[in-house]
């Protein structure tokens, strides 16, 4: 007799991070992960994690909202039904609940896991399979303080981990944020690809001005100068910049990479399984953007281990012409799966093991896990 889905699990899990992490919409001292487990009637569970930035200051999914969502109106449709079919199951919620990508990503991520622990299988097979094993890998310095920065920088070219940064900017006056890139560049920029985030922080005009600046000094790829809303100037500023443009905010679904394509953007596009509801889901816009010779990025929402890793397994399976940036669990104090993720060399490894081929801990689920849920 075939698995049905018997019940699930979630938690609010809160880590410090390792150092205050400066972006244009917030600080960040601490990282909430929601965390769940679908566990089936054969005894197979499954793992995933729903991750966001600054409660409510990213995106329109906070960690409390997503564990509702979860608890209250995903879980019902799920427990009793078949827990190997996919896609009817993914079908089923898409009907019932509109949006909440985040929450869906967290259980699309938690069905390949078991499925892949089933079949004996990593979740990537399962995807159509890795191209390879192990992914490059940035790291984000934006600790708020250029010298520190640089330190930071200079402490990781030196231990070979990472060879690529993405600066953090748009907080600040165009002047300001633009000195303390010229700064970074001039310091790191003969080892190491620079490229900067500025989520949405600049009006068209500023980032006109900005982005000409960011391209004469030598930055690599400049992440959603402006409004995700602006489609328009984001286009313009593809063609007109004289770097290379990511889309990030501004593109989650498959329709979202038609319509930037349909306009003839010719930059790079920034995925994210918690835009896109899922490491299956994400992977039709990733095809939408592919066929329009957008280049491919892996993104984060500086997730944890099981984020990350359910990320990676779509990404091993897409051509980047821009690597990942999925160096979230190294942004956090500790980790709460029992072997932390290999990052050497300016790449993450793949785990190999069946479904995302990590295991929980559960006495470091449980510390810190949020008291009252
Ligand atoms: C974002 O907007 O890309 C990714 C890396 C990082 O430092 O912040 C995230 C969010
Ligand atoms: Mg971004």
């Amino acid at each position: 007799m075939s698995a049905t889905i018997e019940h699930l699990e979630s938690w609010l899990v809160d880590l410090p991070t390792i150092r205050p992490h400066k972006l244009s919409m917030t600080t960040m001292g601490c990282q909430t992960l929601v965390i769940l487990r679908i566990v089936r009637s054969d005894g197979i569970s499954g793992l995933g994690e729903a991750t966001t930035i600054g409660g409510l200051s990213y995106g329109v999914e906070s960690p409390e909202g997503i564990k509702s969502a979860l608890d209250n109106y995903l879980a019902p449709l799920l427990v009793g039904q078949p827990a190997d079919d996919i896609n009817p199951l993914l079908a089923r919620l898409e009907k019932a609940v509109k949006g909440n990508t985040f929450a869906k990503s967290a259980v699309e991520t938690a069905l390949l896991d078991a499925r892949g622990k089933a079949l004996g299988l990593p979740v990537s097979a399962l995807l159509g399979g890795a191209l390879s094993t192990s992914l490059p890998v940035l790291w984000t310095l934006a600790s708020g303080d250029t010298a520190r920065d640089i330190a930071e920088g200079e402490q990781l070219l030196e231990s070979g981990r990472h060879n690529a940064f993405k600066l953090k900017i748009g907080a600040r006056e165009l002047a300001t944020d633009l000195a303390h890139t010229r700064a970074i560049v001039e310091a790191l920029g003969c080892r190491a690809s620079i490229r900067v985030d500025v989520n949405q922080a600049w009006d068209a005009s500023t980032a006109a001005r900005g982005c000409a600046e960011l391209a004469a000094m030598g930055v690599d790829l400049i992440e959603q100068p402006v409004a995700a809303h602006d489609r328009d100037a984001l286009v313009r500023l593809s063609h007109h910049c004289g770097t290379a443009i990511l889309a990030d905010e501004a593109v989650a679904s498959p329709q979202d990479g038609f319509d930037i394509a349909r306009r003839g953007f010719s930059g790079a596009c920034a995925l994210k399984i918690a835009k896109s509801g899922g490491p299956a889901s994400v992977l039709k816009l990733a095809n939408v953007a592919q066929a329009a010779g957008i280049g491919l990025y892996g993104g984060t929402m500086l997730e944890g281990t099981i984020g990350t890793v359910a990320s990676l397994h779509a990404w091993s399976t897409l051509p980047l012409a821009w690597g990942t940036e999925m160096f979230g669990p190294l942004l956090l104090k500790d980790d709460i799966v029992v072997r932390p993720l290999d990052f050497a060399n300016g790449q993450v490894a793949l785990p190999q093991g069946p479904g995302l081929g990590v295991e929980l801990d559960e006495d470091k689920l449980r510390r810190y896990s949020r008291a009252s849920q």
